[in-house]
């Protein structure tokens, strides 16, 4: 089948590097900064990276390489959710890579870290990555959500190193992912296998960012896409000036997804979940809050608006997750069965309402019928809720509903609400990457090269100064461990690398905040529109209202 003209002509777009990196290979070399420190926990992490911690922040800048000449046998894999700009990563390794050797050897591990497991792999040529420049997605080789962790498995990938003289591993991957990451570069030098690790940083969740990582890969596109489909409904709410859209965008936990897109859009409401957890928001203060803003556009006579949820939120409601985890000890082991054993919803409702508190009870009492049984019908393998799967855009409609309908009776109200329900998550992970994506990937594989070549290892690929023009992006990296500290997790204290959820006191939240009592009454939606590859580069090239506002002096 014939591929589209845009496929076509995205396959010749020549991704914008950071002005440093343009000089050719022979002209990279490496300045030196300072040594680094954890972001806390700092004697902890340094006792469990005594090989990797400490090391100097590093950019490269034009002049001489330095690097000894070695032939490189990389191997690489995609971790977790796709994210736009995957495969430009990919290609932005595999030109420098070969720029710098044409004997020089990439591996794509596929199916995600197990593909390392399985030693499952494919080596990349040029007519095999030409297919993939600039393209949404991660097919090129797949993607997967198994956690490199164990020792077993640490084990299992020296021997797969060694069978193909694997000098380095990257990975491509979300905080999780690059835990791991600096985790099994720890590994392999304290067992001096020679083989670096090297980061890069991915999610369209945008929450894997902090003082050195100005964002993630993928978050631009995935919200750009979102916001273009916003805006239409936005256009069609003002034109037909008869529904309430409530529109739940992905974000697993942080919701800067759904904040970019309010920045984009300028929607009636737009909830945080940070916001609900500081404020500890209860559902039914936030269905009033909603109820406000379209009773009050009901009076104008505006039957009609747009509502963002992050599809975080409901872990963010204090009384929500209160009720979860009663829920989750209600069905412990062997009472799942009993459960699942009574014939009838009503049945199961008297069970719920015998094991629950009286406040998780009231809770529980106030979620539509179709929730309530999602909460106990859709377990994970561990038995636990699935709260991702939580349809929380219609959850805020129905609460909305009953809210406005108590009003009416007391006459306070006396507009109409119609409401229909979105979700868009999987529309925006493997979009066509912006250009900033584009450059962005491909900038952060040829870096991430350049620290191979270097023999750096339990680095981050890192491109700074990113609201500038890219010939003036910088480019370098950062030991991993300078943005670790020690969490709970699963009941045992673990180096992990800090979550980024949304500042209260950051400007993109200020901004919102500052904006929103106007938006949630008046009409100032704004269409972004499509994402636009050719023209000017205002137009183009710009990225989010999120980088903007954080970089603004
Ligand atoms: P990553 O953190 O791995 O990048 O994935 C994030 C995400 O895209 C979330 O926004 C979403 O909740 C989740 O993946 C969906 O996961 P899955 O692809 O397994 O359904």
């Amino acid at each position: 089948m014939a591929i589209s003209n845009l496929q076509k002509a995205r396959y010749s777009y020549n991704p914008k590097l950071p002005g440093m990196l343009r000089n050719g290979i022979s002209e990279i070399c490496v300045k030196d900064g300072a040594p680094t420190e954890s972001v806390a926990d700092q004697e902890k992490i340094k006792a469990l990276f005594p090989n990797t911690y400490g090391k100097n922040e590093i950019t490269f800048q034009k002049g001489a390489n330095t690097s000894a000449p070695k032939k490189q046998v990389v191997g690489v894999i995609l971790s977790g959710g796709q994210a736009p700009g995957g495969h430009n990563v990919i290609c932005g390794l595999y030109d420098a890579l070969k720029a710098t050797d044409k004997d020089n050897v990439l591996l794509g591990f596929k199916g995600g870290p197990s593909g390392l497991i399985d030693d499952d792999y494919i080596e990349m040529t040029d007519d095999f990555i030409d297919q993939y420049r600039n393209t949404g997605g991660f097919d090129i080789i797949g993607s997967g959500r198994t956690k490199l962790e164990t020792t077993a498995q640490f084990e299992v990938v020296v021997e797969v190193a060694k069978k193909h003289g694997l000098t380095a591993i990257v990975i491509i991957g979300g905080d999780d992912s690059n835990t791991n990451a600096a985790v099994l570069a720890e590994y392999m030098a304290a067992h001096n296998t020679g083989v670096q690790v090297i980061g890069c940083p991915k999610t369209i969740d945008g929450d894997l960012k902090n003082e050195d990582i100005e964002t993630s890969f993928g978050f631009d596109t995935a919200t750009k896409t979102y916001s273009e489909v916003i805006g239409n409904i936005e256009r069609d709410a003002n034109s037909a000036k008869k529904y309430w859209h409530f529109i739940k965008v992905m974000g697993r936990s942080a919701s800067h997804v759904a904040l970019e897109c309010a920045l984009q859009t300028q929607p009636n409401i737009c909830l945080i979940g940070e916001e609900v957890a500081a404020k500890k928001q209860s559902l039914s203060e936030i269905a009033d809050q909603i109820a406000d803003s379209v009773e009050a556009r009901g009076n104008r006579g505006d039957n009609f608006g747009v509502a963002i949820i992050p599809e975080g939120i409901v872990e963010f409601v204090p009384e929500f997750s209160k009720l979860i985890a009663e829920i989750n000890e209600l069905l412990a082991g062997e009472k799942t069965a009993e459960f699942n054993a009574l014939p009838t919803w009503a049945d199961k409702y008297a069970f719920i309402e015998k094991g629950l508190t009286k406040e998780s009870m009231a809770v529980f009492a106030i979620l539509p019928v179709g929730i309530q049984q999602q909460l106990f019908l859709e377990r994970d393998p561990h038995g636990n809720v699935q709260v991702s799967l939580i349809e929380s855009e219609k959850l805020f409609a129905e609460l909305v509903k009953n809210k406005l309908a108590e009003r009416k009776a007391a006459g306070t109200y006396k507009g109409k609400f119609s409401t229909l329900t979105h979700f868009f998550g999987y529309e925006g992970r493997c979009a066509f990457p912006s250009n900033f994506d584009s450059d962005y990937c491909y900038s952060l594989g040829y870096n991430a090269f350049m620290l191979i070549q270097y023999g750096f290892t339990g680095y981050l690929s890192k491109v700074s100064n990113l609201s500038a023009p890219a010939e003036e992006w910088v480019a370098g990296g950062m030991p991993i461990t300078k943005m670790m500290n020690i969490e709970r997790r699963n009941g045992e204290d673990k180096p992990v690398i800090r979550k980024a959820l949304v500042e209260l006191d950051g400007a993109p939240f200020k901004f919102f905040e500052a904006n929103r009592a106007k938006w949630a009454v008046e009409t100032c939606f704004l269409y972004p529109g499509a994402i636009q590859y050719y023209g000017p580069a205002e137009v183009c090239d710009a990225t989010t209202k999120t980088l903007a506002l954080e970089h603004q002096k």
